[in-house]
């Protein structure tokens, strides 16, 4: 059990747990460098807030938003872009990120696939149904662990056509994208399904509103529950759990290999 830790960079004004905290350039890299020191091995940026009914933020503004902060925590920790824009991503790249994690899976900018492949990067592909405006309207799965699995194979499948090479791939189950408390209890409960894809598997709880679901916390309350779901999704087989509260993560994982030996 050895697995990373990718800490949460929002550089955005109304993420639904840290919004406009960060919003300020340095204020996001301090933020950053403080998540290193608590042992985060990944740092993910964000300028687009991916929660349920949040507005789409333009190109140039997120690319502002991001920008900056990649170059400034470039070479502090393997830096992650949290976009599904390919300016965006390129912009990042440049600016010293290794790994692109979408939550559309390259599925809403056509020239993200390419640009991954030509640029070599890491790309994390996320299960979402439709889009961050829609997607929580009466989500329906037939069986949601074989939905996941069946889309996330498509798409490292159409990831691998495009060119990006199938070892710079993760996959993701969307936990909270389209998904209602039963969907995401099952998904956790079963994640050592997903497996089967033969891909390091990306899991992020964090603060989400399935645990305030299980036990009426506000989203200011709920690191206990994120650290509680990350350590089991560790146990069913995650290999990076992206979480807020890194400092606490970090330890909870430390204990819990310590006690498996
Ligand atoms: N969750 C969020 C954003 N990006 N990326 C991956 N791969 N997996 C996730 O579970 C995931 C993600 C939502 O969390 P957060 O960034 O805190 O909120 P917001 O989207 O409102 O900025």
């Amino acid at each position: 059990m050895n697995p990373k830790l990718m800490g949460v960079v929002n550089v955005t004004p109304d993420s639904f747990s840290d919004g406009g905290r960060y919003l300020d350039a340095n204020a996001a890299i301090a933020h950053g460098v403080e998540l290193v020191g608590d042992g985060a091995d990944i740092l993910d940026v964000g300028g687009e807030s991916t929660r349920p009914g949040a507005e789409p933020v333009g190109e140039t503004e997120e690319l502002h938003r991001v920008e900056p902060v990649v170059g400034g925590l470039a070479g502090k920790a393997t830096v992650s872009v949290d976009t599904s824009k390919a300016a965006v991503a390129k912009a990042a790249i440049d600016a010293g990120a290794g790994i692109v994690n979408d939550v559309t899976a390259l599925r809403a900018d056509p020239e993200m696939a390419g640009l991954c492949a030509e640029r070599g990067v890491g790309v994390v592909l996320m299960h979402m149904p439709g889009s961050p405006r829609t997607m929580q309207d009466d989500p329906r799965y037939e069986d949601v662990v074989d939905d996941v699995r069946a889309f996330l194979a498509e798409r490292v499948d159409a990831a691998v056509a495009a060119g990006i090479d199938e070892e710079r791939i993760w996959v993701d189950p969307g936990i909270g994208f389209g998904k209602t408390l039963e969907h995401n209890l099952e998904l956790l409960r079963r994640l050592g399904e997903l497996r089967e894809l033969g891909r390091p598997l990306v899991v992020g709880t964090s603060r989400k509103s399935f645990i305030g679901k299980v036990d009426g916390s506000s989203v200011g309350e709920r690191t206990g529950g994120t650290v509680a779901s990350s350590v089991l999704a560790v146990a069913e087989g995650a290999d990076v759990v992206r979480v807020h509260d890194v400092a606490e993560m970090a330890q909870a994982l430390t204990v819990a290999a310590a006690v498996l030996g």
